[in-house]
C-alpha cells in the first residue's frame, strides 16, 4: 500500500477575507485543514507566487478588466487582481494555518508569462511543477487535496493528479470556491467523472 499525504492548496491572505482575490469565506477552511496536517503523516502545500507585472493580472493588460477571460499562446486565461506577489504579505500563508510540519511546499505561477493553477503542470498543461516526481519518489501514491479556490487551483490539482495516476480525494468542508459564470458546478462534474472522490 502506498502513503498518503496531505496536500494544501494555497491558504494564503490574497484568498481570504480582506485578500486581493479573496474567496468568500476562505478563511473559514483553516481550522478544519488545522485538524487534517494533524492526522497526516505526510503534508505539501502549495503558495501561489507571482512576480510583479505577472501576466495573470489584469493590470498587465492595457483595457482589461479583472474576471475577464483572454486567449494566451496557452489558451483561455481569466485575468485576476494583482495577488500572491512574491515575498508580499498577501502571498503568506493565512497566519491562523498550522503549517510548520509541513514537508515540501511548492510554489508556482512564478514564471511571468504563464499562469499555474494545478500544483503539478502550468496552464499549459505541460510544463511540471515537480510534484508527481516528489511524491512518487517518496512512495505516496494516495492524495488527499483541501484549500483554495476549490473550482480553480484544487479542482485543476486533482484532475492533474487523477490523470497521472494519483488516487484522488477532495475535501469538499476544507474547500471553499470562487465560482465564476458556473465554473464551480463545471469544475465539480469534471472530477467527479475524472473519479476523484468527492468527499
Ligand atoms: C488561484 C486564481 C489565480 C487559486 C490562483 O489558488 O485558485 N486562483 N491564482
Ligand atoms: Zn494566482
Amino acid at each position: 500500500m502506498s502513503e498518503e499525504a496531505l496536500v494544501v492548496i494555497d491558504v494564503q491572505n490574497d484568498f481570504c477575507p480582506g485578500g486581493a482575490l479573496a474567496v468568500a469565506d476562505g478563511d473559514a477552511i483553516v481550522p478544519v485543514i488545522n485538524g487534517l496536517i494533524a492526522d497526516y503523516d505526510h503534508v505539501v502545500l502549495t503558495q501561489d507566487w507571482h512576480p510583479d507585472l505577472h501576466s495573470s493580472f489584469a493590470s498587465f493588460h492595457a483595457g482589461r478588466q479583472p474576471f475577464e477571460t483572454i486567449t494566451m499562446p496557452y489558451g483561455e486565461q481569466t485575468l485576476w487582481p494583482d495577488h500572491c506577489i512574491q515575498g508580499s504579505p498577501g502571498a503568506a500563508f493565512h497566519p491562523g494555518l498550522q503549517w510548520a510540519k509541513a514537508e515540501l511546499i511548492v510554489r508556482k505561477g512564478f514564471r511571468p508569462a504563464i499562469d499555474s493553477y494545478s500544483a503539478f503542470f502550468e496552464n499549459d498543461h505541460t510544463t511540471p511543477t515537480g510534484l508527481a516526481g516528489y511524491l512518487r519518489e517518496r512512495g505516496i501514491g494516495q492524495l488527499t487535496l483541501v484549500g483554495l479556490a476549490t473550482d480553480f487551483c484544487v479542482a485543476f490539482s486533482a484532475l492533474d493528479a487523477a490523470r497521472l495516476g494519483f488516487d484522488v480525494t477532495v475535501r469538499l468542508d476544507a474547500c471553499r470556491g470562487i465560482d465564476l459564470g458556473g465554473s464551480l458546478e463545471a469544475r465539480l462534474g469534471e472530477m467527479r467523472d475524472a473519479g476523484v472522490v468527492l468527499a
